[in-house]
């Protein structure tokens, strides 16, 4: 019985990634589900774009490798001793050489092609509707709001459902922040990325972007949430003891919502440069 189970769970996980292009739940989330298989749920053009791209990739690799299984079995068969036991004593075949030199080169090139094209799309960024900065410090992230009367405030991770009670959002374990990343639907967003201690990494899966927060420099990235919703991320660069707990939550909201939350966050955040709780040299 429990072989049959495991065959039924690895037949339909093969099924899932070959004939569904995604394995998702309707909560309109960009976060891992149980038994979830295959990328992140898209929600940004350049990350609909990855996905169709190494489904795409995938294929090709499974031709690839079932070519050479092919080539495998021939050999094992047809040109064992028993089969075959006078080898031929060719060794060189120059139409053969150049072909298995040619046509490897030629699907790298073909390969090449849209993922350069794709590499390109995510790193040049489009006119922006807004910037936000994402600041990494061990272990939390800190954002500022730029373009919006340049607040700033810190985004810890909320290791209770109890602390979030009350407000409209789920709790995701380990990916649920106290405070939230909050943009309009549809507008070009350009996140710029840094840190203050060591390196880290702003990364959202579903929405396609991942970038080094590093010290002293500016890394730039942006992203176009096409539908509402939470997508949650990590920080993705191994920054310390606590690099599994500083999370990212980013909401994408209507642009009336998003008005409303700056207005509210003006009010309930400290302005850059003023108000900060920096730590008093003097006494
Ligand atoms: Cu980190």
């Amino acid at each position: 019985m429990r072989i049959i189970k495991i065959f039924k769970i690895t037949l339909s996980s093969i099924f899932t990634i070959f004939i569904t292009s995604q394995a998702f739940s309707a909560e309109n989330m960009g976060a891992a589900h149980p038994w979830g298989l295959n990328l992140r749920e898209a929600f940004s053009p350049v990350m609909a774009e990855m996905v169709s791209f190494h489904n795409w990739l995938i294929w090709l690799i499974t031709i690839i490798s079932l070519f050479v299984l092919v080539l495998l079995f021939i050999i094992i068969f047809k040109f064992n001793t028993k089969a075959n036991p006078k080898p031929t004593k060719t060794t060189h075949n120059t139409f053969l050489e150049i072909a298995w030199t040619a046509i490897p080169v030629l699907i790298l090139v073909i390969m090449a092609v849209p993922s350069f094209k794709l590499l390109y799309k995510a790193d040049v960024i489009p006119e922006a509707h807004m910037t936000v900065k994402a600041i990494g410090h061990q272990w939390y992230w800190s954002y500022e709001y730029p373009d919006h009367g340049n607040f700033t405030y810190d985004a810890w991770m909320v290791s209770d459902a109890e602390e979030i009670e009350g407000q409209d959002r789920p709790y995701t374990r380990l990916l649920t922040t106290d405070t939230r990343v909050v943009v309009p639907v549809g507008k070009v967003i350009k996140v710029q990325v840094t840190a203050t201690d060591v390196l880290h990494s702003w990364a959202v899966p579903s929405l396609g972007v991942k970038k080094d927060a590093m010290p002293g420099r500016l890394n730039e990235l942006w992203f176009q949430a096409d539908r509402e919703g939470i997508f949650y991320g990590q920080c993705s660069e191994l920054c310390g003891t606590n690099h599994g707990y500083m999370p990212i939550e980013v909401h994408a909201v209507s642009e009336e919502e998003f008005l409303a939350w700056i207005e509210e966050a003006k009010e309930n955040y400290a302005k850059v440069g003023e108000d900060l709780n920096l730590a008093k040299v003097k006494e």
